[in-house]
């Protein structure tokens, strides 16, 4: 058995997510006749704090629908340097929205309010239009850091008065509420957009949900339907999905409590270092120490038995989740410190 830290999207869905799905009522959610799919779409509207929600296959699609029913081809949207829309949704922006993007460089992942106003366009005819900001949290490459509300709030406030809409890559949302023991909504107030994964932390097998205002929502879906995207008897996948919004929120911050030690041990090894502040369930160590590249130090932590991500340059992803526990995280140390030192 393999300890499989590359992501929390690993997890497989438990017996309860498989019985409800098993069991789910369901329609043609294409004619909106499918109960279970609305639930969880007005559940996560209520949660968030927002008028309306759309089912989405994942965090990418539903992501790049903000994009499309936010902005018009031409825009320019900004957004943090290494975040994932930028990083990782293999330029999905230009090639479907047609906008362009003006990355700001962060700090742990969190752009200063003053260069994203720097970076807001004027009237000038030379100028692309700002269409959309967006932010990430918790934020990825950042190793899974939290974005502050007041940060946020900053942003938001600013872009208010510029007439710009923002988006929220909430892939971990709940990671980030998690980690401050605040409610959601204090992120979610701070845009008019948020996207949400149910298959990352959260345990679903599948599925996102895009969040915001009514008419936004009414935009998205028909994008949705344009790229193929409108799902029939949707309430099969969806089931899990509510389970694991009202079910599996509570306990991320196990996850949370489980990267600390796996953090706290690899950080003891000679040549590793841990290079994040290790806020939710990500650690994101740097190999340089051991005079190997980070994918050769993933080939060996393979013969361990274990799991990463190679994650640019030197450094190696390690993600908790659902599907492991405190026994898999001694576990892992004890094959990440033979790995280290063969
Ligand atoms: N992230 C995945 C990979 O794509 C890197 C991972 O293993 O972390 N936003 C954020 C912040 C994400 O981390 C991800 C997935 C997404 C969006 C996209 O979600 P999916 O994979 O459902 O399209």
């Amino acid at each position: 058995m393999m300890i499989d830290l590359r992501s929390d999207t690993v997890t497989k869905p438990t017996e309860e997510m498989r019985k409800a799905a098993y069991q789910a009522e369901v329609g043609d959610d294409v004619y909106g006749e499918d109960p279970t799919v609305k639930k969880l779409e007005e559940t996560a509207a209520e949660l968030l704090g927002k008028q309306a929600a759309l089912f989405v296959t994942s965090g990418t699609q539903g992501n790049q629908l903000a994009i499309l029913a936010h902005c018009r081809p031409g825009n320019e949207v900004i957004l943090e340097e290494e975040s994932h829309i930028f990083y990782y949704e293999s330029g999905a922006p230009s090639a479907l929205a047609g906008v362009q993007l003006r990355t700001i460089k962060g700090e742990n992942g969190a752009m200063n309010p003053a260069d994203v106003l720097a970076s807001i366009r004027g009237e000038d005819q030379h100028y692309p239009e700002t269409g959309l900001i967006c932010l990430e949290n918790t934020h990825n490459r950042a190793g899974g850091a939290v974005i502050q509300p007041s940060n946020m709030k900053e942003i938001f406030m600013l872009a208010k008065e510029n007439n710009i809409p923002v988006h929220i890559d909430g892939a971990r949302l709940f990671n980030a509420a998690a980690a401050l023991g605040c409610p959601v909504t204090d992120f979610s107030n701070n845009s008019d957009s948020v996207q949400i994964c149910l298959s990352k932390g959260l345990g679903a097998p599948v599925g996102s949900l895009l969040v915001g205002s009514e008419e936004f929502i009414r935009r998205a879906r028909k994008w949705r339907k344009r790229l193929g995207g409108g799902l029939r008897q949707a309430g099969i996948i969806a089931a899990p999905g509510l389970i694991a919004l009202t079910k599996m929120r509570d306990r991320l911050g196990e996850d949370h409590l489980n990267a600390q030690q796996l953090a706290e041990g690899i950080s003891n090894m000679p040549g590793l270092s841990v290079v994040n502040k290790v806020e939710t369930n990500m650690i994101v160590a740097d190999v340089s120490g051991l005079n190997i590249t980070s994918d050769q130090f993933v080939e060996k932590l393979k013969s361990q038995g274990i799991l990463a991500g190679t994650f640019g340059g030197s450094r190696v992803r390690f993600v908790t989740h659902f599907d492991i526990n405190t026994k898999d995280i001694e576990m892992a140390l004890s094959g990440i410190k033979q790995a280290a030192q063969k």
